[in-house]
Order: structure tokens, then C-alpha cells, then sequence
């Protein structure tokens, strides 16, 4: 357990007390009379916010849904896509019955409804078949479509450990920065939310706030109203760097760079802690004498910056005090993502900045939740000691088409898909769909929608939303836990992902207890004794009692208690000038591909209104780039490298700088003008740490389609 959550609880924010909803005559959860019920809900998206949902049913139907205005985080606001909500649950294309692939896979995809009997029925036979010749053949896929504990991995892991399948190494989003944290401070922890209202100097280090984390915006806001500097460091011009006082477009990949030119000055000026270094941070000698190397100059022309913005960022980050750092996962998803992140997290180490709650650093707090959980509610005991082949997400592309050998394994023969659609989101495209494209492979999609990966199934099983099932969420950007009740009764025949997985290991004849239990059950399993139940459902969250300034006085949750500074180095992008100047000549535009405001990830793609407001995918590019091309705003280009081509609409933009490009994401390949999007040109090399998807590393050259 981390040292620093044995501290007595702190601020607790009033609870409600269960009682009084008793007295009232409903149940904890709902409220309300006359038709209308009020269910308490959680945003089960994959954001940094995890919103309290405050959920209207009037008549059996979900009629709105609202931010809880007495959650501290959300205040009652939610984003623009959650609160439609509504329409994506009532959506007129939800697949609400279970269904058979009749067309081939290399043909336009064709469906026929069949019965829940038979789909589970027909499922398991062909399960048991490959199961009886390696289970290590079966493959689970999925992510954080939903970030719920229950419809997440609760039942489904249990479901795969008794089946011996192989397991999934999910890496597709954060796990450099992870492993980054990890090897920095011990685990994913920092600072608390709300406490940036009360820091003087806020660097929002690659993250689109108002876009991805917009409830960490409004913190940011009041600072600024109390007269803290904004300062956002990001390649492209984003909202959020519209709103801030300064914006750094350093060049994609380059963040470790800066990370050791600031702390070049603060050894220059001493503007050093020196007291907190020698009780809290191991390494410093070490690191210090990497650092003396990134003259300020040497920074600039490395990052694309010039030397005055490096000194003045240095100066501001070691005078205005208390100063936090706000960073997010867009920085990492390049080659050296782990090292940056390790090279930033040590900026409030040298500074002392952590001595103070308004100080200090945010990527992830979902570390501090480690010590909550309950362990054994996935059950890993229920794979009896069988191997454990294990299968890295981000390369999907080439796993799927990989042969059998005595290093690899099995070939995969199966792929269970839940939570997430690859066939979108997984770099190299061309390899994801012939991968999954594969007449052999036997794919089983989980869903809401026929997305490019269902187009690909074998069989469509049609899940249920957020609305319509229990569940409870962590967060990684604030650190309640949050109820969400089932609002309505599962629409057509759609059926939870835990309830699916407990079908499926009926009909595969497995009869352990563990896939007997409901729900209800998972839900009293999914923590330890410090986590209140009936106070959870009864106000809709539980509060983590921690310390305001968890790191003061050191007390880092690593082995020694200390922050370490070893090993931590600056590396370039694979695709770069640095790394591989031959390829930089043919493609020498960066780019990235950061999340489009009304999508999530791809989810939300195929709601209209939305997709309405995006528009169609675009590229972002500066004048100079597009005059040097002689391409016009508007019109349509090609986008491409060795992998391989997409094309979408030009949108010459003062958001880009010369030499990098935005291919903003992800949308569904088959809305994109050719049936494809910014995958097709990114790949499969892993970071530094984490073995994480290097989405950000990516050179391409654009021309007139
Ligand atoms: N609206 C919306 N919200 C989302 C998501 C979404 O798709 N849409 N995605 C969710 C998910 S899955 C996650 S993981 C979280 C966090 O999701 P992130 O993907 O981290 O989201 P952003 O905060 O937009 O961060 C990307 C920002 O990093 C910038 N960036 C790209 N490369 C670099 C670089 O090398 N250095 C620096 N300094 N900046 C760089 C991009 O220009 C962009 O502004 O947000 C979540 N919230
Ligand atoms: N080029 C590029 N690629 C990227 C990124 C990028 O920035 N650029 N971002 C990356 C990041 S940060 C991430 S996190 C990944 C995200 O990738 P994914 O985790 O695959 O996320 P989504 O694309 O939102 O797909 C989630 C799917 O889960 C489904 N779903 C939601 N809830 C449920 C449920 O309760 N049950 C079932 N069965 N299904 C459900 C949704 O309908 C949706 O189709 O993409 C990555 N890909
Ligand atoms: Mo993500």
C-alpha cells in the first residue's frame, strides 16, 4: 500500500445519508414521483472526468441526462456528447439482436438475426473445438468503451482465465506514460483535481483540456480569474491553447527535450529545492549531469521553439509558485513517451513544487484506487496454473497474421471483441483488417453498433448501454468511486456484457460458483472493506479519503518512498530527422492524430448531431505547408507513407505549424471518403516503456487528391 494513503482521511465532502431516501419512500438511487424516476448514473467513457449522471426516465424512457450538480467535478455540467447520451442509447441503427455473418469475410458485410440459444449454442461448439487443441488460440479484445469494473473485465476475465485463453496486454492508451509514472513515483498518482483553483502557474502539457478533460478546465479557469499564468505546451494550436496566456508548439515527440532544457536553467539560476532532492529523489547527480547538456539553444532547435521561450518558461516554472503541471496522455504516444513522462514528473521533485496541495503534478491518479480493489474479482486463481501466452493490443495488425511458431505461439483462431472496435483505432490499418479480414479467423464482436470490426464478425451479440446495466467506476482524473444503476430495462434483446460472458460459460459447460453470481454480487466483490457500499449508493460516489498534499514530505509510493531520477533519458521519434533522415526527405510532415472534440475515440462517430458539428475528416495544415504543396483550403487530398494511404479534406489552419500535421480522430474507416482513416499510416513500433502504439510518430507526405 502506498505510504502516503495511511494518512487519516481529509475533507471529506458531506455524505448523504441512506437513510433519508429510505424515509422517503425510494430506493437508494432513485427518487422522483409520477412517471418520472431519477436514477444515479456515472460517464463510463474512457475520459479523465468520470462524471456523476444524473438520469431522467419518465415512463420507462430515458428522457435526459444531466450532470449531478453536487459532484464536486462535474458541478452539473457534462460534455456535448454525453449528454446525448439518449440518442445514442435510443439510436435507430442499435443492434438489438444477436447476428450471423452469411456473407464471406472478403465480401460487403451481410447479417442474418438468429436467436440467443443458438449464437451461444454455435459459439461454443467452436470454442470447445479450438480449446481442445490449444485454448491459447482464443484471444479476448477489448478496452474501455466502458471503464466499469463490472462490464469491463469483471465477468469476461473470469470467463478467459477458466478457459486458458491467451491474455491481452491493454496498452492502447496510456501505458508508456503509465510505466513512466511507475518508474518515477512508484505508481499512477498526483495531484488532486480541485486544487489546481489555487496554483499561480499551470503548464497544460499535451492535452487538449477543453476538449478531453473539461472538467479539469474549469479548475484552470477559476486559477486564471484569481490571476495564475496558463501556459499550454502541444504542437497544434488547440482550444486550449487559444484560452491559455502562452502556447508552446514544440514539435511532436520532443517534450523529454524541454523536460531536461527547463531543468538545465534551474540548475543555471539554482533554482533548486535542494533539501527536498537530497530526502526525496533518488538519482540526482546522475540526472543532473544529462540535463547540463540542454543548453538552452540546444533545446530550442530541438523542440522547434526558440531559446527566449525555453529561459522564460524555466523562469516561470521555478518563480510562480505554487506551480502544477497538468499533463496528458497525448505527449506519450511517441517513441520515447515513457522517458518524457519520467523527465516531467521529476520537474515538481527538483523544485520542491510538491510541498504545496496547489503544486505538484496530474497525469493519472488511478493509482491511488490500487489499494481499494479487491484483486480477486477477476479471478486469476480460475486459470489453474495453465501458460499464459500473452498478446500486446497495438499489435494486432501483425499478430493476427502471424503464423505458429515455438516463439510466438499459436496462431490465433478466435478473437472475442468487447469494449472496443480495432479494426478503427489499432495503428496500420491495412494489417488490422486483413487481420481480422482473415477467412479463417472466427470473430465474436460484442456491441452496441456494427462498427468496422462488427463488419468483420462472425457473430454480432448485441450488448447494453450505460443506461441500461449496473456498474461502479474508478477514474484517472479525480478520485471518487461512482455508482451507475441501471436506468432502463436492456433494450430489444441486448443483453450486459457479464451477462453474456455467464451465457457463454454455461453453454461452454463450466459450472464454478464464480459464474454464478449476478451482478449485484460482482459489485460487493469489487472492493475492500474501505469502500462504503450503501454510502456509495446512496449520494451516487464515495470520496478515497487521502492526504490534500500527498507528497510534501516525500512519501512517494516507490520502494524507497523516493521520486527516482535514474535512467531517465531524452529519446528522439523513431520518424524523425534525428532518427531516420532518408525517410524524414520523402516524408517530412509529423503527424499527429489527437481525438476530435465530439467524438470519443471512435465511439459517437455514428451519432448524427455529432458527427454533424465534425464534419467530415480533416487535415490540418499551416500556409506555408499547403502553399509549398500548391494545395488549396477545402479540397481533398491524399495522405500517405510506405504503410500505406487515406484521403480526406484539407483545412489549411493557423492550428498547425510548419512541419506537422493533424489528422484529427478517429473516425469510422467506412464514414471516411475511401473507406479509410488516419490509421492506414501509422505503426506498430512500441515505446520506450510500456509497449505502447506510437500514434503521435509518424511521418507522412500529402498531395493533391
Ligand atoms: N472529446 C474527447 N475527449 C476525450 C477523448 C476523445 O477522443 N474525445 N479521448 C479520451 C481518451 S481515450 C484519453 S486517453 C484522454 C486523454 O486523451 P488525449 O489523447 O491525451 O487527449 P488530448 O488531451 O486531446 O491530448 C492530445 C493532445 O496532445 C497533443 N500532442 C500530440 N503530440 C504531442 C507531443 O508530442 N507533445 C505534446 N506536448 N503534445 C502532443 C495533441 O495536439 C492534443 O492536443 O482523453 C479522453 N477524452
Ligand atoms: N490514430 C489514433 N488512434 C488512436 C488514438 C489516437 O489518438 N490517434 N487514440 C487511442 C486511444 S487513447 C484509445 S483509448 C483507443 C480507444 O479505442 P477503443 O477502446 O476501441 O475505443 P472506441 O473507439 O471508443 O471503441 C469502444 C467501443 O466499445 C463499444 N462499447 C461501449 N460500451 C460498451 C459496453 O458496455 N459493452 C460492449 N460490448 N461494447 C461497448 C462502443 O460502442 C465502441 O464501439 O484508440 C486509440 N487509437
Ligand atoms: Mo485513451
Amino acid at each position: 500500500m502506498p505510504s502516503a494513503l495511511a494518512e487519516a482521511p481529509v475533507h471529506l465532502p458531506p455524505q448523504a445519508d441512506p437513510a433519508i431516501a429510505r424515509e422517503a419512500g425510494t430506493a437508494p438511487g432513485r427518487e422522483g414521483g409520477a412517471g418520472i424516476r431519477i436514477v444515479k448514473g456515472a460517464c463510463p467513457h474512457d475520459c479523465p472526468d468520470t462524471c456523476a449522471l444524473k438520469v431522467t426516465v419518465e415512463d420507462g424512457r430515458v428522457v435526459k441526462v444531466q450532470g449531478q450538480p453536487d459532484h464536486a467535478s462535474t458541478h452539473g455540467a457534462l460534455c456535448t456528447k454525453v449528454s446525448r447520451y439518449p440518442e445514442r442509447t435510443y439510436h435507430a441503427e442499435r443492434v438489438l439482436h444477436p447476428l450471423k455473418r452469411v456473407s464471406a469475410k472478403h465480401e460487403a458485410p451481410r447479417f442474418e438475426r438468429i436467436a440467443w440459444a443458438q449464437a451461444l449454442e454455435e459459439i461454443a461448439g467452436r470454442l470447445k473445438a479450438i480449446a481442445a487443441r490449444d485454448p491459447q488460440a482464443i484471444l479476448p479484445y477489448s478496452y474501455a468503451g466502458t471503464m466499469g469494473m463490472l462490464q469491463g473485465e469483471g465477468m469476461a476475465a473470469r470467463f478467459f482465465h477458466r478457459l486458458g485463453a491467451s491474455c491481452l496486454d491493454r496498452t492502447i492508451c496510456s501505458s508508456a506514460g503509465g510505466a513512466g509514472l511507475a518508474a518515477t513515483y512508484g505508481h499512477k498518482v498526483g495531484m488532486h483535481l480541485p486544487y489546481y483553483a489555487e496554483s499561480r502557474l499551470i503548464l497544460i502539457w499535451g492535452s487538449n483540456s477543453i476538449a478531453s478533460n473539461l472538467h479539469f478546465w474549469t479548475f484552470a479557469n477559476q486559477a486564471k480569474r484569481a490571476g495564475a499564468k496558463l501556459v499550454c505546451i502541444d504542437p497544434r494550436k488547440t482550444e486550449t491553447a487559444d484560452k491559455c496566456h502562452q502556447h508552446l508548439a514544440l514539435l511532436p515527440g520532443t517534450d523529454g527535450a524541454l523536460a531536461l532544457g527547463l531543468m538545465h536553467e534551474l540548475i543555471a539560476h539554482d533554482w533548486l529545492d535542494h533539501d527536498y532532492i537530497a530526502r526525496h529523489v533518488t538519482g540526482w547527480d546522475e540526472l543532473r549531469e544529462k540535463a547540463l547538456a540542454w543548453t538552452p539553444e540546444r533545446t530550442a532547435a530541438e523542440c522547434g521553439l526558440s531559446a527566449d521561450e525555453v529561459r522564460g518558461l524555466a523562469r516561470d516554472y521555478a518563480t510562480l509558485a505554487p506551480a502544477a503541471i497538468r499533463l496528458n496522455y497525448g505527449m506519450q504516444r511517441v517513441r520515447g513517451g515513457g522517458n518524457a513522462v519520467r523527465l516531467i514528473a521529476l520537474l515538481p521533485c527538483l523544485t520542491g513544487a510538491w510541498r504545496h496541495r496547489a503544486g505538484g503534478l496530474l497525469l493519472s491518479s488511478s493509482g491511488w484506487f490500487a489499494p481499494f480493489k479487491n484483486p480477486a474479482l477477476e479471478r486469476a486463481d480460475l486459470r489453474g496454473g495453465r501458460p499464459a501466452r500473452t498478446i500486446n493490443m497495438s499489435t494486432i495488425g501483425d499478430d493476427l497474421l502471424r503464423e505458429a511458431s515455438p516463439a510466438f505461439g499459436p496462431k490465433v483462431e478466435a478473437v472475442i471483441v468487447y469494449n472496443s472496435n480495432p479494426v478503427a483505432v489499432a495503428p496500420e490499418s491495412a494489417k488490422v483488417a486483413a487481420g481480422f479480414g482473415r477467412a479463417d479467423l472466427m470473430t465474436v464482436v460484442l456491441e452496441h453498433f456494427m462498427t468496422d470490426t462488427a463488419d468483420l464478425a462472425d457473430y454480432v451479440l448485441p450488448a447494453t448501454t450505460q443506461l441500461e446495466h449496473l456498474d461502479v467506476h474508478l477514474s484517472y482524473g479525480h478520485t471518487d468511486v461512482l455508482i451507475n444503476e441501471p436506468a432502463i430495462a436492456p433494450l430489444g434483446e441486448s443483453r450486459p456484457n457479464t451477462r453474456i460472458f455467464r451465457d457463454l460459460a454455461a453453454a461452454m459447460g463450466f459450472d464454478e460458483p464464480a459464474f454464478h453470481e449476478d451482478d449485484e454480487a460482482l459489485l460487493r466483490q469489487a472492493f475492500r472493506d474501505e469502500v462504503d457500499l450503501d454510502q456509495l449508493r446512496a449520494r451516487g460516489w464515495f470520496t478515497l479519503p487521502l492526504p490534500q498534499a500527498p507528497f510534501a514530505e516525500g512519501g512517494f509510493p516507490s520502494r524507497d518512498g523516493k521520486a527516482d531520477a535514474r535512467g531517465a533519458d531524452y529519446l528522439p521519434n523513431y520518424e524523425s530527422r534525428a532518427s531516420d533522415p532518408a525517410l524524414a526527405a520523402r516524408y517530412p510532415l509529423a503527424m499527429i492524430s489527437p481525438p476530435a472534440r465530439n467524438f470519443l475515440n471512435s465511439s459517437f462517430v455514428n451519432v448524427k448531431s455529432l458527427r454533424d458539428i465534425e464534419g467530415e475528416q480533416l487535415l490540418e495544415m499551416s500556409a506555408g505547408d499547403a502553399a509549398a504543396r500548391g494545395l488549396a483550403d477545402g479540397q481533398m487530398v491524399r495522405v500517405f507513407n510506405d504503410r500505406g494511404s487515406y484521403r480526406c479534406r484539407l483545412e489549411v489552419s493557423a492550428r498547425a505549424r510548419d512541419g506537422v500535421v493533424h489528422g484529427l480522430g478517429v473516425w469510422w474507416r467506412k464514414l471516411g471518403a475511401d473507406g479509410r482513416n488516419v490509421n492506414e499510416v501509422t505503426h506498430q513500433r512500441l515505446t520506450d516503456l510500456g509497449r505502447a502504439p506510437c500514434f503521435y510518430d509518424c511521418l507522412v507526405e500529402v498531395d493533391a487528391d
